[in-house]
């Protein structure tokens, strides 16, 4: 058995990570564009102002996925380059840009992963109090629509919003990432509402603007319980959907959405921090979701001993990636199937890869076998999933090496080299290897 024929073999990036071009005609500037003003808050000054300059390079970059034979390209819409105050005025640059990028992609024969937004939010609507404002949800519902106006043309699947754990958890709750916040639980939960209400309005309008049946999902950090003996599987399973007080679940965000309720469990934090949603709010988050998407990377490994539940430390002997995250396969078998089992929704890992110490060397290639054996062994577990519960697509994190957030250029997940200097690109051993992957519709994966 293999990947089914039509397998969504794709590669993904986000914009803020990848643009550059911060400035560029009437652009609005986002949360992240200011925050990398302030010092201190991202590795050695780094910012995306300029970055991999994607803005200027999209025609080539485009190409280069084409030679690679990508089949699906995830990308993600800088909400404030299309409507530099968030609502209202359309900017005719990013317009362009965008429908550039969507018209290269169909030339090549790769289909778009649109993702809506992917931390970078505008700054004109920061100041109005952002995701805390009860309007959030109905200007996350405007942009939607103008996206779905403007590339409904192009775009047959949406990924509404990427990593809620994140922009919402590290952005508003823990401080780590743009907004920098560090707001009570109670705001936290207010904030988190907004982000399933805008969802919610967003999946319905793009439907109602798009005359065709279209594919829409979310795309959840995905940071699971896994099951240390086969025997652990469901408390694997429970650890993973329990409550830690903190917005890193994935049921917290995907309950509400598939089900019009928030997972049961999470009711007595809810109520220390007086969130009492309204059964029309909820009746409203209720969405029609085609897919589930993921990004995972890895896990935590949990067994019971003498009773207790424990997560034991990993051996030394364990691989860890430059992002000191264990190199844990079996996160791409067990976890989608907890989430099958819960929501019956197809999935789809929007993101998984490798960072990875790296450089180009004396010859000007960059010979990164350690990440192809990653991608290797984890395909090997999703093929493993795929086997028992529908598996729709896999998305490569990421095409080029790229602005890793509040680590700047500092890790490098890239199938692409970029010189940051000069603005060039080298397909990494990596690339090739990943191609080969593809045209063998994952068959290469056992060789
Ligand atoms: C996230 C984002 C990506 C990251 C990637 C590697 O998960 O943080 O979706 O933007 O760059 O996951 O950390």
């Amino acid at each position: 058995m293999s990947f089914t024929k039509d397998f969504a073999w794709g590669v993904a990036t986000a914009s803020y990570q990848i643009e550059g071009a911060a400035y560029a005609a009437d652009k609005g500037l986002n949360v992240w564009d200011v925050a990398s003003m302030t010092p201190g808050r991202i590795f050695e000054g780094h910012s995306g102002d300029v970055g991999c300059d994607h803005y200027h390079h999209v025609k080539e970059d485009v190409e280069i996925m084409r030679r690679m034979g990508v089949r699906a390209y995830r990308f993600s819409v800088n909400w404030a380059r299309l409507m530099p105050d968030g609502i209202g005025r359309i900017s005719e640059d990013g317009k362009r840009f965008y429908l550039e990028l969507l018209a290269a992609l169909k030339d090549a024969g790769i289909t778009p992963w649109m993702t809506l937004f992917h931390w970078d939010y505008p700054y004109a609507l920061y100041l109005r109090g952002g995701w805390l404002n009860p309007d959030s949800p109905a200007w996350f519902e405007e942009y939607a629509g103008v996206c779905a106006q403007l590339f409904g043309d192009y775009v047959d699947h949406y990924i509404l919003i990427n990593e809620p754990q994140c922009f919402i958890g590290l952005g508003h709750s823990s401080g780590g990432h743009a907004p920098f916040l560090k707001l009570p639980d109670s705001e936290v939960l207010r904030c988190s509402h907004n982000v399933l209400l805008a969802c919610s309005l967003a999946e319905k309008k793009i439907r109602s603007v798009v005359h065709r049946p279209v594919m829409i999902g979310t795309a959840q950090a995905y940071w699971p319980a896994l099951p240390l003996r086969e025997e652990d599987y469901e408390l694997a399973k429970e650890e993973t959907f329990a409550c830690h007080e903190d917005f890193g679940s994935v049921n917290f965000w995907m309950d509400p959405l598939v089900f019009g309720r928030y997972p049961e469990q999470f009711t007595p934090w809810f109520e220390r921090n007086g969130l009492r949603p309204a059964a029309a709010d909820l009746a409203l988050i209720k969405s029609k979701l085609d897919f589930c998407g993921l990004n995972t990377y890895s896990g935590n490994y949990v067994t019971r001993k003498e009773g207790k539940i424990v997560y034991p430390d990993p051996q030394p002997t364990v691989p860890k990636t430059d992002m000191r995250w264990n190199v844990y396969p079996d996160s791409l078998y067990y976890p989608p199937k907890y989430l099958y089992e819960r929501y019956a929704l197809p999935i789809v890992y929007t993101e998984n890869g490798v960072a990875l110490a790296e450089w180009k060397d004396v010859n000007g290639e960059i010979n990164d076998d350690s990440r192809i054996d990653f991608v290797k062994r984890y395909l090997r577990a999703l093929h493993r999933a795929a086997q028992e519960i529908p598996v729709l697509g896999y998305f490569y994190w990421s095409l080029m090496d790229n602005f890793e957030w509040a680590e700047g250029f500092s890790k490098k997940f890239g199938l692409v080299h970029i010189d940051y200097q000069t603005g060039e690109r080298t397909l990494k051993k990596s690339a090739y290897w990943y191609k080969k992957v593809i045209e063998s519709n994952g068959e290469e994966i056992f060789r």
